[in-house]
């Protein structure tokens, strides 16, 4: 039987498991990325491991979020990171260098390589073909440390795609397209691949793009072939000796397959507060706006940036719209200022940015009470930019660039005139002066700690019974901004959990940090997609300092079921999803005899002791998350086995 290409991936990394869909496998991780907000935890967890260099081939860390530095907090931590990289063995890319799946994709990526990464949108990597899977800290702390990373394995749908897309029509399109089908949770367990006669009219920046929001499907990766435009890419960034071609054999099986014809797809946008809220640029055509953002991992690409410059040359922005523009990476930024484009873009009114996240998770650039901003990123949830009210839309640049200058919702393709195809450049400008190679012996290099800098919360061992109240009650599809909010003025306390408790669920309910310190923690009860959107495992961290034992809903998103059970919070769920209703803020429960029936595998029953009811509840664990869970999380579990 012949194998698709995320199947080939997987068992030439296989270390242990079989590749049955759903069933718990591990894979040897080749290389791996950090950034700077999930990075301070994950290097910090790295240093508790007792292990001096890494043992990957290739391990990064890139600073691009907390670039604001309003105050001492986010220098010492890009001090403490560059220092700890430089004694452990990992390549640090300085602030300025660019958005970590941009300059990885650019510089470091290697097709049929596997990466994981402390950010969800690593899967951007899949668009040169790798198996690239967005992690907690935890797990790239192990996965330097050399450890196979866990997974369950997914199932694999195809998207096969036909024709080729129309001018102005572009790769976030194609994207928000797939989103419209499956949803936010569509893509829950399972791979994305992306196969048929339409991939190679896709560059691989255009590819990264498809992959990158991939992980607003709720998927463990996306990926793409890697063929002629993956050697041309590679080739232009002096790295040809790194491409392989990677197929999959005609006789390839996927568990489900979507048909999407490029030529027929016009411009979309993912209306507020959702990444599958999506309509027809058509629909909302003519509509005021306030704001428009360019940049983030999504769509920062060199092309992405040249297509923006040729709709903005020679024209100025829409009086009412505030224009903000960050280029993906200093290598993009360059091209464009030697090319004359970026003088485009500042001639036409537009505000540039550092080569940043900036925007994206609300640094700066929050919109206007209630205001309209259009974004070419990958999130729009509620509150995310900064501004509680604002009404985000995710938009392709074309889209973005159109409206940008009419102040209303534009469809690019009435601008048709100003369509370029941008080639990718026979050779890119290669400047690595930013990345900082880490020492040969590290023994001599001093790691350098900042006061911001506080001890993360270690969990202790499952107790036999749990007896707490439900100390929050939220809806369906609570991301972890939402658990953990970011934003300019709570990144900078990534390293200091203590102080980013009391932001703790304040989207949802303000009163819930010193509630649940109040009664020492509790339950959590939540809907369906708990969890989805970021891997920072803060979102584990903090309710854990909080006290919070266990997390009940009706599913999770993958990534923060594994950092709740790298941090030992049971993470359950309601066997019939009614019950739900059947518990309300406050109520007295019981997890009884909970650690033995964790072991043994058996039934587990929730009492709700204020309503007189028992709760059938689902607890599906491998043998090593039940081994985590009784340990009260990964770090003491691998203490404890030492
Ligand atoms: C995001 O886009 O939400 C982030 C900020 O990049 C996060 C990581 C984090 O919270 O630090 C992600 O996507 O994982
Ligand atoms: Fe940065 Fe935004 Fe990309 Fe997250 S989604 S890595 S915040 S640019």
């Amino acid at each position: 039987m012949g194998y698709n290409i995320a199947q080939k991936l997987i068992k030439s990394h296989l270390v242990s498991g079989n590749m049955i869909p759903g069933e718990e496998i591990s894979i040897r991780i080749d290389q791996t990325l950090t950034q700077d907000a999930t990075g301070t935890m994950a290097y910090l967890q790295f240093e508790a491991m007792g292990i001096d260099r890494v043992k990957t081939e290739l391990s990064l860390s890139y600073i691009d979020h907390n670039t604001l530095q309003s105050g001492f907090e986010n220098a010492d931590d890009h001090r403490y990171i560059q220092s700890v990289c430089k004694k452990h063995g990992v390549y640090f890319s300085k602030p300025g260098n660019g958005i970590c799946h941009q300059v990885h994709l650019e510089r470091f990526g290697i097709p049929g390589k596997s990466l994981v990464g402390s950010d969800s949108h690593t899967p951007t990597g899949g668009g040169i073909g790798m198996l690239a899977i967005g992690v907690g800290g935890l797990d790239v702390a192990v996965a330097m440390g050399g450890g196979a990373f866990y997974l369950n394995m997914p199932r694999v749908i195809n998207v096969n795609l036909s024709g080729k897309l129309q001018p102005m029509v572009s790769a976030k399109d194609v994207i928000l397209k797939v989103l419209e089908i499956l949803s936010v949770k569509g893509g829950v367990g399972a791979i994305i691949e992306y196969g048929g006669e339409g991939v190679e009219s896709l560059s691989v920046p255009e590819r990264a793009t498809i992959t990158n929001m991939g992980a607003e499907l709720g998927a463990t990766t996306s990926i793409f072939p890697s063929d002629e435009k993956t050697r041309q890419f590679l080739k232009a960034q002096g790295r040809e000796q790194d491409y392989t071609p990677i197929a999959a054999d005609p006789d390839a099986k996927y568990d489900q397959v979507i048909h999407i014809d490029l030529s027929k797809l016009e411009p979309l946008a993912a209306c507020p507060h959702s990444p599958d809220n999506i309509k027809k640029i058509t629909d909302l055509k003519g509509q005021k706006i306030d704001q428009v953002c360019i940049g983030s991992c999504t769509n920062s690409s060199y092309s992405d940036m040249m297509k923006v410059a040729a709709i903005l040359r020679g024209r100025t922005i829409a009086e009412n719209v505030s224009l903000a523009i960050a280029p993906g990476s200093r290598q993009v930024f360059n091209m464009l200022a030697e090319n004359g484009a970026l003088a485009d873009i500042v001639a036409a009114g537009a505000r540039v940015l550092e080569c940043a996240c900036g925007p994206c998770i609300g640094m700066g650039q929050s919109p206007n009470s209630n205001g309209v901003s259009l974004r070419t990123f990958n999130r729009n949830f509620e509150g995310r930019s900064g501004t509680k009210d604002g009404q985000v839309y995710l938009v392709s640049p074309e889209t973005a660039a159109a409206s940008a200058l009419a102040g209303v919702f534009t469809d690019p393709r009435d601008c048709k005139d100003r369509a370029v195809e941008v080639a990718i450049p026979t050779s890119f400008k290669i400047n690595d002066n930013l990345i900082i190679p880490p020492a040969p012996e590290g023994n001599q290099v001093e790691v350098l700690r900042g006061p911001n800098i506080k001890p993360f919360p270690i969990n202790t061992a499952l107790p036999e019974t749990i007896e707490k109240k439900a100390v929050l009650k939220v809806g369906d599809n609570i991301t972890t901004d939402h658990i953990m909010p970011a934003g300019a003025k709570i990144l900078p306390y990534r390293s200091n959990i203590p102080h980013l408790s009391q932001f703790c669920f304040a989207v949802c309910d303000e009163k819930f940090a010193e509630r649940a310190k109040e009664w020492n923690g509790g339950f959590i009860i939540g809907g369906s997609n708990y969890g989805q959107g970021s891997s920072r495992e803060h979102a584990a961290l903090v309710p854990l300092y909080l006290g919070v034992k266990a997390v009940i809903v009706k599913s999770f998103a993958r990534i923060h079921k594994a950092n709740l059970i790298n941090s030992g919070i049971l993470p359950l769920t309601f066997e019939n999803e009614t019950d739900y209703e059947k518990i309300d803020l406050g109520d007295e429960l019981a997890l009884e005899g909970i650690r033995e029936k964790i072991m043994n595998g058996e039934k587990v029953t929730l009492k709700n002791k204020t309503k007189g009811m028992e709760i059938p509840l689902v607890s599906d664990f491998s043998d090593r998350q039940k081994a985590l869970l009784a340990a009260g999380g990964l770090l003491n579990y691998t203490a404890g086995k030492k």
